[in-house]
């Protein structure tokens, strides 16, 4: 069996998606996601110009020896751009190989480990009465764990508050917006909104935050401390982590559990992070960490040392994306938690999939392979929209993380 051919669509439903399709001789294709938000045509461009021309009339079988081959054989390795486009082609050769199998790719990987995927949703406003409205619609709709991200008093926005409430998409212009922070106002805030919705909601509901890359580790280290009556499943990003040593600082001090990594590629990202048990929780996802096969090798470090998988699951990861992390999901057995936002309606129209969400928890397709595919048709209907994610600024105007 060969690959005979592979394209690279690129479509806006709603939000802009790279998705790779492999093409085989036997006529059995597989969808591979490559998106990353705010520089989708440069991963376009790498498929496109570097990586198709090595595929035609590889064994799409060899799954671990393409991998490799576009890994080493690039000499420049790892990085968002080549590592979305290495992971495009393993998640669409695993398609491939459960199609073949007549298996979904979950039965390939060791079978099932749990009855569902338990994920969380994103509740959101720019009150703290607006969030608690917010958690009930989350809670109704059958939702164990709700991320809680809040309006900040004297900041214009913040990360996370979103107009569509179900769905959030933060790359709204082609020039990056421009947002204004305050370490200083956000501490002084957050646990107050934490202390709202565990009184109103009890003990049982999961909760989380995301604190998006913003803190310096001993800000962090208080924000952990000040948390720790909310019993939080997690504290996201609290810092970025290109400094992994840094968050020993963080761990020193507080009891509430860390989760990291939606921007990490590579098992070099978090391999410090993890074998130092410096955090709870793994975000790598499939898209951005080198597809099936890295993400479950990630997944597999981790569970050596008590760290659970959180994968990432925003809207800007396309449902082939998704369709995949529940493969992973549902299938290891250091499983935590995945982030689940919803897609658009034009979105699910444009990628078909037979995953589902019920009680709390979304099921992997039990289809043979991944089950999603991407209508070709419906996908030229909506072309490329240039849009970045923003930027923030310190209230002095010095540029912060955003
Ligand atoms: O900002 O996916 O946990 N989720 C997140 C996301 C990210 C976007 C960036 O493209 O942090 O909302
Ligand atoms: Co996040």
């Amino acid at each position: 069996m060969k690959i005979t051919d592979a394209k690279v669509i690129v479509t806006c439903p709603g939000r802009n998606f790279v998705t790779l399709k492999i093409e085989t001789d036997e006529g059995v294709t597989g969808v591979g996601d490559a998106t990353v938000n705010g520089r989708e045509l440069a991963v376009a461009s790498y498929l496109n110009d570097h990586v198709i021309p090595l595929l035609i009339g590889r064994d799409p079988a060899m799954i671990e020896d393409t991998w490799q081959y576009l890994y080493r054989g690039a000499y420049w390795r790892r990085g968002p751009v080549t590592m979305a486009a290495i992971a495009a082609v393993d998640t669409a050769l695993w398609d491939i190989k459960g199609k073949i199998a007549g298996l979904p790719v979950y039965q390939l990987l060791g079978g099932r480990s749990r009855e569902g995927v338990t994920v969380y949703g994103h509740a959101n406003a720019d009150t703290v009465d607006g969030v608690l409205q917010e958690i009930s619609r989350f809670v109704n709709l059958g939702y164990r764990a709700v991320r809680v991200q809040t309006g900040i008093p004297g900041i214009a926005t913040t990360y996370g508050v979103s107009k569509d409430k179900l769905f959030y998409e933060p790359a709204d212009a082609a020039i990056p917006t421009e947002a204004v922070w305050s370490t200083d106002r956000y501490l002084s805030h957050v646990p107050s909104v934490f202390a709202r919705v565990r009184e109103e909601f009890g003990p049982e509901l999961k909760l989380l935050h995301d604190a998006h890359h913003r803190l310096t580790p001993i800000e962090a280290a208080r924000l952990g401390k000040a948390l720790e009556p909310y019993a939080l499943t997690w504290l996201e990003d609290p810092v970025p982590a290109e400094l992994q040593e840094g968050f020993r600082l963080i761990r020193q001090h507080t009891t509430t559990p860390i989760a990291v990594g939606e921007v990490f590629n590579t098992i070099w990202d978090c391999h410090q992070l993890i074998s130092e048990q410096l955090i709870d929780y793994i975000r790598t996802t499939v898209v951005h960490a080198g597809g099936i096969s890295h993400l479950r090798r990630i997944f597999d470090l981790a569970a050596l040392y008590h760290v659970r998988s959180g994968s990432h699951g925003a809207t800007d990861c396309s449902p082939v994306c998704m369709a995949a992390a529940l493969q992973v999901d549902i299938s290891i057995p250091n499983f935590g938690l995945q982030e689940y936002m919803r897609h658009t309606d034009a979105t699910d129209t444009v990628f078909p999939h037979s995953y589902r969400f019920e009680d709390g928890y979304l099921h992997p397709s039990s289809e043979p392979g991944l089950g999603v595919d991407i209508d070709e048709g419906l996908a030229a209907l909506y072309p490329y929209r240039p849009a970045a994610l923003p930027v923030n600024r310190l209230e002095d105007h010095t540029m912060h993380n955003w």
